[in-house]
């Protein structure tokens, strides 16, 4: 299974909106044939680790790192190929919360006569596809907040000044994030600040997440970097009913989406239910501070991943929410994950409960 789990993160950030997947066959101790899934659209694990062993599968072992599907998708069920190969045993790392499996693969296998047995490596399994399970459960993408501030918790100074908190190696690190990310979001005002290019540059990578851009009034500046480079996607979600300016923006190339807004705010909880519809499985808000703050008060977020640069900023711009009088009132995390980053250090919170 710690093999199966190896080639499913060969592909973590690649397969959206499926989850990432590893499958080994194993038979008389040894491993005959491994497989994963590619992409979104093409074979299950199963089905590429069954084809490559072909009548060899016969009374083997199978391991999965999620549930077999049961159900036709854009491909035929899992459950299928691994009763008419003949697998004698199958040992699955955690269950698949897709309604339409749920539980229903194990089923499958079992009234087919074959072994089951679930729950091995289950806790690296579930934090692999966490994206995945929060999208195929919520009706939202799964959200990381992931911002970059000085010790003392400014994300620029009071001018605005932010480049760079970090060093380059965070900055490397982040662009590991943004790939595993369907698309990064940020408010215009991070836009018309910082200009950034919001793709993943630090390495070779297959595709490019989806540009977001905040923009209830449709401020984004025509030569912004994330409107003239054409390497991904770029949407403007606006309150703006300016048929001339939206015009002129798709000319360009890019989106305009027009969402439900809230005293000229876009309604975040729109948004994450439209994301679910363009089958964006996992976002990343790069910020600003007022962006980042609007999806914590909504209680939008699942992770955040803080960058800490070595700086003392003082009276700068900050993530405020919730604004707590009390301790008690403020949110409670846990940390999960740490990296040192040369001078830096990258920390990853979930919710504490
Ligand atoms: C598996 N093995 O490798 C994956 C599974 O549209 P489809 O046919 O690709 O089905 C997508 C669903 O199948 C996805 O939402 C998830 O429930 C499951 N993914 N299942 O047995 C795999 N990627
Ligand atoms: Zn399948």
């Amino acid at each position: 299974m710690g093999r199966a789990l190896e080639l499913a993160r060969l592909r973590k950030g690649l397969t959206h909106p499926n989850p990432t997947v590893g499958c080994v066959v194993v038979k008389d101790g040894k491993i005959i044939s491994e497989g994963y899934h590619e992409r979104a659209g093409a074979p299950h694990a199963e089905v590429v680790a069954l084809s490559k062993a072909g009548q060899n599968a016969k009374d083997s072992t199978l391991y999965v790192t999620l549930e077999p599907c049961s159900h036709y998708g854009r491909t035929p069920p899992c459950t299928n190929a691994i009763i008419e190969a003949g697998v004698k045993r199958v040992v699955v790392a955690t269950l698949d919360p897709n309604p339409k499996v749920m539980g229903s693969g194990i089923e499958r296998l079992r009234a087919a006569g074959i072994q089951v047995d679930v729950g091995v490596l289950e806790e690296e399994a579930r934090q692999l596809n966490e994206d995945f399970f929060v999208y195929i459960t919520q009706n939202r993408p799964y959200i990381t907040l992931k911002w970059a501030q000085s010790i003392d918790g400014s994300l620029a100074t009071k001018t605005g000044d932010s480049k760079w908190i970090t060093s380059r190696e965070s900055r490397e690190f982040a662009h590991r994030l943004r790939a595993e990310a369907t698309a990064i979001l940020v408010g215009v005002n991070t836009v018309v600040k910082d200009d950034p290019l919001l793709t993943v540059r630090a390495f070779l990578w297959e595709r490019q997440p989806i540009r977001v851009v905040l923009d209830p009034y449709l401020r984004t500046p025509l030569q912004a970097n994330l409107m003239v480079d054409t390497s991904a996607k770029t949407i403007l979600v606006t309150c703006s009913q300016k048929e001339d300016k939206v015009k002129k923006l798709e000319d360009m190339g890019v989106s305009v989406v027009k969402a439900e807004c809230v005293k000229g705010r876009v309604d975040l909880r729109w948004l994450m239910r439209w994301m679910h519809q363009q089958e964006i499985m996992h976002l990343m808000v790069e910020g600003g501070a007022r962006t980042l703050e609007g999806f914590i008060e909504e209680g939008l977020w699942d992770r955040i991943v803080v960058f800490l640069g070595p700086l003392l900023i003082g009276n700068g711009i900050r993530v405020r929410s919730p604004g707590a009088e009390k301790l008690m009132d403020a949110i409670p995390l846990r940390k999960r994950r740490l990296w040192q980053l040369g001078e830096d250090v990258a920390i990853e919170y979930t919710r504490a409960y």
